[in-house]
């Protein structure tokens, strides 16, 4: 790229050549970026700074916190609840929505994160992140955590920020995929990957293997037949990945191409999946869709679900639209 364009210039650009995004949008957007910087530099310290470990307390969903989930979690509320940009903030940590106070103007976008996703790598020094969702509130005085249940084709801008070798802020608002890596000199995230396309066929899956026995028999049977490579009846040998970060696997699949699983399992049937609608699947599926890929619950479409809960969760098939389109087809034949 010979002039660099930073997410300032992209954000002001954008405006003026499709008005579609608003002046508190885009400044929600800068928020959420400089947030990340934050998040990042935290992320950085590791065990130099007072972030490893665990926070010795539990969220909504049960599951241990980490301090870095907690500092990412303060970082981006401290950074977006006074800009008048926001009506209410939700969040993977913590149980009800975050009404801006009173103090401040409130604005009329609504904001979800997962503010570090992928807490389980943290200590193992692998790739992290946090991911955004952007709606609009619904007209009307107040708000409430009805207003937040709006299916994921409503979203208005969604993202997430990759901690890893480098840190890069993926971005869509309706346009496409453009990517921004983090120039640590100048503090500014520079435009790297504009049009971010996703091949329709791929050779890569990523799936958490160790959960195989506990599947359903679409997905049984998709694995399987990738298993079998050559031999088998893809007549093609597959790769494997899985990292364990949504983000990264995700970031793997933008860049290069690859179908990404957490399906629902035996495990825990009552629970669609394990991963989170709002604030997980939607802005990832947005995302993928975005860069001309697809994104199921094996049934139907992600950003078509109607939530009915801040945090339900949700089976996610993503990635390469020829082998999601394959895998849903499973599900319909089974
Ligand atoms: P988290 O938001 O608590 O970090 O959990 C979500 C993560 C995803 O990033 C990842 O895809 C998945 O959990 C990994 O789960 P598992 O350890 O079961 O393979
Ligand atoms: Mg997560």
């Amino acid at each position: 790229m010979s002039s660099r364009i930073s997410l300032t210039r992209y954000l002001v650009e954008q405006q003026r050549m499709d008005g579609h995004i608003p002046s508190q949008l885009r400044l929600l957007l800068e928020v959420v970026a400089r947030a990340c910087k934050s998040i990042s530099q935290a992320v950085n310290k590791g065990a130099l700074g007072d972030v490893m470990g665990s926070a010795g307390s539990e969220n909504v969903q049960g599951e241990m916190q980490k301090k870095l989930d907690i500092i990412a979690n303060e970082v981006l509320i401290e950074a977006n609840e006074w800009g008048g940009h926001l009506a209410a903030m939700a969040s993977e940590e913590m149980e009800g929505i975050y009404v801006v106070p009173n103090r401040y103007p409130q604005g009329e976008y609504l904001l979800l994160f997962d503010p570090l996703d992928g807490s389980s790598n943290i200590e193992v020094n692998v790739s992290i992140g946090t991911i955004f969702s952007v709606l609009l509130k619904p007209e009307g005085t107040g708000v409430s955590e009805q207003d937040f249940l709006q299916a994921g084709c409503k979203q208005v801008a969604a993202g997430y920020c990759v901690y890893g070798p480098q840190t890069t802020l993926v971005l869509t608002v309706g346009d496409g995929v453009a990517m921004f890596t983090l120039d640590r000199e100048q503090g500014s995230f520079i435009l790297t990957e504009e049009d971010v396309r996703i091949p329709e066929n791929t050779q890569e899956f990523a799936i958490n293997m160790s959960n195989m026995r506990h599947w359903d028999a679409p997905v049984k049977r998709y694995i399987d037949e990738c298993l079998q490579g050559k031999e088998g009846p893809r007549g093609k040998d597959f790769n494997m990945r899985w990292i364990a970060s949504m983000v990264a696997d995700v970031h793997r699949i933008l860049t290069r191409g690859g179908v990404f699983m957490y399906p629902w399992d035996k495990r825990e049937p009552n629970k669609p999946g394990k991963l989170r609608l709002m604030y997980e699947a939607n802005p990832m599926s947005w995302l993928i869709e975005q860069a001309g890929g697809a994104a199921t619950n094996g049934k139907q479409r992600i950003l078509d679900i109607q939530p009915t809960q801040l945090h339900e969760r949700v089976s996610v098939i993503l990635g390469s639209k020829n082998e999601v389109e394959r895998v849903t087809r499973y599900h319909s034949e089974a």
